[in-house]
C-alpha cells in the first residue's frame, strides 16, 4: 500500500515547511508595510500600531504588573511578545494554507485587517495610513500562495515516487527546488527591506540630530540655589536629578519625534481668539528658569517616580493671555502629538502665584526627546498625568463637564493634586549596613506649599526631627538627614513630613489609583 510505504515523517516534515512558508509570508507582510509606511505614513507600522493599541486597551493592573516586572524594559518586552505572537500566528497560517487552503490566506487577511484598524484608529493618523498594511497584506498573501503552491508540488512529487514503490523514475525535485528558491528570496528580501525601512524611518525621524544642533537660549532670569541646598551623603538623591536618571512615564511606544521648525502650539476652545505659536514664538517670549519637582501618580510610598529639574520656559498664564480665556471655562485639556491628553484646572494655570510653565529646557539642555521635546508642560503641585503633557501640541480651554483626559476613563481622578510625601534614600530597604554612626537620609516634597519638617522614627522610639537642606523654593523637594548610632540587628526606620500649612503627611495607606498613594514609609534595615 502506498500509504504504508510512505517514508516516515513525511507529513510532519511538510507541516514544518508549511510553517516556515507562513513565517516568511508574515515577514514579507511586515516588511512591505514598513517600506510603504516610509512613503505614505510613518505612523502606519503594523507592529507599532498594534503595540500601541495593546498598551491602550490592557487593564491597569496588567500594566502595573508589566511595569513592576520589566521596569524600564516594559515596551521592549511588549515588542518581543508581539514578535513571538506574529511568528506563531504566521506559522499557523502557513500550516492552514497547506492542509485547508485557503484558510492560511484568510488568516493573513484577518491579521491585515486588524492591524489596519489599529493603525487608522490611532490619534493623528494621515489619510493614507491604511495603505501600508493593505499593501503588506496583498504582497504577503501572494507570497504565501506561491510558496504553498510549490510546497504542494514538492509533496506531490514525493507521494508519486512512494506510490510507485520506487519503480518509476526518481522524483523531479522541481517542486522542492522551487520552494527553497522562493523561500530564500522572499525571506532574505523581507529581512533586508524590513530592517532597512525601519532604520530609515528612524533616521528620517532623527530629530535627535536637529535637537543637538539647536542652542538653548540663555535665561532672562535664573534661580538662585541657596547655600546648604544639597547635602553630600552617599546614597542620597542629588538635588537635581540628571536627565539620564530622570524617571520616564508615558504611553508612547516609540518616542514622538517632532521637528521644532514645523511644530505649532494651538490655543483654542473657549478663547477670544484662536492662537497658533511656533517654537520661535515661545523662545521670543523670553525664557526663565524654574526649579520644580515632578511627581507621578503611580509613585508608590518610597518609590522612584519623582525627580527634580531646573526647567527653562515661559509662564502658561502669559501664553493663555494671548488667546484670552472666556468666562465659564474651568479646565485646559492639553494634547500631545501622540494623542495623549491631560486635564488641568484652569485656575492652576492662571494663578499669579503658581509657576505653571511651558518648558523647552531641562537641566541646562533642550528637553530630551523622551521628556517631551520640543515643548512640554510642568505644573507645580499636580501629578504629571493631569499637568505635565509632553510633546505638547494643543491647549484647549474647556470645562471638566465637556471634556475628559486620557486617564480619566481609565480609573484615575480628573483632578489630582500631589499628596506631599517623604522618602528614605539611604540606607536602602533590605540592605545590610555596618553598625556604627551612619546617616539616614532622603528627600521630601510638598510642591507649591513647601516642607516644614521631616521626622524619623527608629523601631518603637520617638519621632525625631531630621535636619533639612535649604529649600530652593516651595516647588522643589528638600533633602533631609539624621545621624544614627546603628546597633547590630534588624531595625525599622520610618519617615514622615509636615508641610508649611502645618499638615502632617497622611499616615493611612492608599494605592496609587485613583489619585495617588499615601502612607508613611517604613523600611527594614539590617545592621551587622
Ligand atoms: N504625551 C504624554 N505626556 C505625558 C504622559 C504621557 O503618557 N504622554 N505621561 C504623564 C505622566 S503620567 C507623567 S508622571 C509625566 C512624566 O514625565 P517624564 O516622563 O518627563 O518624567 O509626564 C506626563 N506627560
Ligand atoms: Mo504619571
Amino acid at each position: 500500500m502506498a500509504q504504508r510505504n510512505r517514508p516516515h515523517g513525511t507529513r510532519g516534515r511538510f507541516v514544518l515547511w508549511a510553517a516556515l512558508a507562513g513565517v516568511i509570508s508574515g515577514a514579507v507582510f511586515l516588511a512591505t508595510a514598513e517600506l510603504f509606511a516610509l512613503i505614505f505614513a510613518r505612523s502606519a507600522s503594523p507592529i507599532l500600531a498594534v503595540g500601541g493599541f495593546v498598551i491602550d486597551i490592557v487593564p491597569q493592573p496588567f500594566k502595573e504588573f508589566a511595569i513592576a516586572t520589566f521596569g524600564e524594559y516594559d515596551k521592549i518586552a511588549l515588542l518581543v511578545g508581539l514578535g513571538l505572537a506574529v511568528v506563531i500566528a504566521s506559522a499557523i497560517a502557513g500550516i492552514l494554507q497547506l492542509v485547508r487552503p485557503p484558510l492560511g490566506v484568510v488568516a493573513l487577511v484577518i491579521a491585515g485587517a486588524l492591524s489596519t484598524a489599529a493603525i487608522v484608529t490611532r490619534a493623528g493618523v494621515t489619510p493614507l495610513a491604511f495603505l501600508p498594511p493593505l499593501l503588506g497584506t496583498v504582497v504577503g498573501s501572494i507570497v504565501l500562495v506561491l510558496l504553498n503552491r510549490r510546497l504542494t508540488a514538492w509533496k506531490a512529487d514525493v507521494v508519486a515516487v512512494t506510490a510507485a514503490d520506487g519503480e518509476s523514475e526518481p522524483p523531479t525535485q522541481m517542486g522542492r527546488r522551487q520552494f527553497f528558491i522562493l523561500a530564500g528570496i522572499a525571506g532574505a528580501s523581507a529581512v533586508i527591506v524590513g530592517v532597512a525601512s525601519r532604520a530609515v524611518s528612524m533616521t528620517v525621524a532623527s530629530v535627535a540630530s536637529i535637537r543637538d544642533a539647536l542652542k538653548l537660549p540663555s535665561p532672562t532670569s535664573t534661580v538662585t540655589v541657596p547655600q546648604g541646598a544639597e547635602f553630600d551623603i552617599p546614597g542620597l538623591s542629588s538635588l537635581f536629578t540628571p536627565n539620564e536618571d530622570f524617571y520616564r512615564v508615558d504611553t508612547a511606544l516609540t518616542v514622538p519625534t517632532i521637528d521644532p521648525a514645523t511644530w505649532r502650539l494651538v490655543i483654542d476652545g473657549m478663547v477670544d481668539q484662536r492662537v497658533e505659536m511656533s517654537f520661535q514664538d515661545i523662545l521670543d517670549m523670553g525664557l526663565d528658569e524654574y526649579a520644580i519637582t515632578l511627581t507621578c501618580v503611580s509613585n508608590e510610598v518610597g518609590g522612584e517616580l519623582v525627580g527634580n529639574a531646573m526647567w527653562l520656559g515661559v509662564p502658561l498664564r502669559d501664553v493663555l493671555k494671548k488667546a484670552g480665556v472666556k468666562s465659564g471655562a474651568d479646565m485646559v485639556l492639553s494634547k500631545s502629538v501622540d494623542g495623549y491628553t491631560a486635564s488641568t484646572p484652569l485656575s492652576a494655570l492662571t494663578d499669579e502665584n503658581l509657576d505653571a510653565i511651558l518648558a523647552v529646557g531641562m537641566n541646562g539642555e533642550l528637553l530630551p526627546l523622551e521628556h517631551g521635546f520640543p515643548v512640554r508642560m510642568v505644573v507645580p503641585g499636580l501629578y504629571g498625568y493631569v499637568s505635565a503633557t509632553k510633546w505638547l501640541t494643543e491647549l484647549k480651554v474647556t470645562t471638566f463637564a465637556d471634556d475628559e483626559a486620557y486617564w480619566t476613563p481609565r480609573g484615575y481622578s480628573a483632578e489630582a493634586p500631589i499628596k506631599f510625601s517623604s522618602r528614605i534614600d539611604t540606607p536602602k530597604l533590605g540592605s545590610a549596613v555596618a553598625s556604627g554612626r551612619i546617616p539616614i537620609a532622603g528627600v521630601a516634597w510638598a510642591q507649591s506649599v513647601g516642607i516644614e519638617k521631616v521626622e524619623v522614627k527608629i523601631d518603637e522610639g520617638e519621632w525625631v526631627p531630621a535636619t533639612l537642606s535649604a529649600p530652593i523654593n516651595e516647588d522643589t523637594w528638600v533633602q533631609w538627614f539624621m545621624e544614627w548610632d546603628a546597633t547590630p540587628g534588624t531595625h525599622y526606620v520610618a519617615v514622615r513630613a509636615t508641610n508649611k500649612n502645618g499638615d502632617l503627611q497622611i499616615e493611612e495607606r492608599a494605592p496609587i489609583a485613583p489619585d495617588g498613594s499615601s502612607g508613611w514609609q517604613r523600611s527594614l534595615i539590617r545592621v551587622t
